[in-house]
């Protein structure tokens, strides 16, 4: 059975075009609750660890460069089928092939800034939000 908790990270190049408020109306506009979000800027070696399964991936050294380029929003959200619903309303990881209304449709720049994370699996979304927030930074 799916879990309701899914872990989402508003990514540099949405926070730096001014982004962060408009993409949190649309989670929470979609039945998203926050349960957890801090503002905070990932090491190089807090994203290798994050996409260490795309270590072999042609893009990891520019997916790292980019993900530790500024500032970030993590957060952990709650909802009925949060992981699958969440990856629908983000759309694909290429904004060019993203659905209309998406957020990555909407607020991506490209396949590499695209915008916002959204957990894979409910086992991902587990990982990725104790990767991010201690017990005491869940409500
Ligand atoms: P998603 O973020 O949709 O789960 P993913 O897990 O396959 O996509 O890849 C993780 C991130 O890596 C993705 O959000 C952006 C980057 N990425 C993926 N494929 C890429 C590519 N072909 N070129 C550049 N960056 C890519
Ligand atoms: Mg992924």
């Amino acid at each position: 059975m799916a879990t309701n908790r899914t872990f989402t990270m508003i990514k540099p190049d949405a926070v730096k075009n001014g982004h962060i408020g408009a993409i949190l109306e649309k989670i929470t506009g979609a039945g998203f609750k926050i349960v957890a979000m801090k503002y905070t800027q990932l090491s190089n070696r807090d994203a290798g660890e994050f996409y260490a399964v795309h270590n072999e991936r042609p893009f990891f050294g520019e997916l790292v460069e980019f993900m530790t380029s500024g500032p970030i929003v993590a957060a952990i959200l709650e909802k009925d089928n949060a992981v699958e619903d969440f990856r629908t309303l983000i759309g694909a990881t290429n904004p060019d092939e993203a659905a209309e209304g998406t957020i990555r449709k909407l607020f991506a720049t490209s396949i590499g800034e695209n915008a916002v994370h959204g957990s894979d699996s409910d086992e991902n979304a587990a990982i990725e939000g104790a990767f991010h927030f201690s017990g005491r930074e869940i409500f």
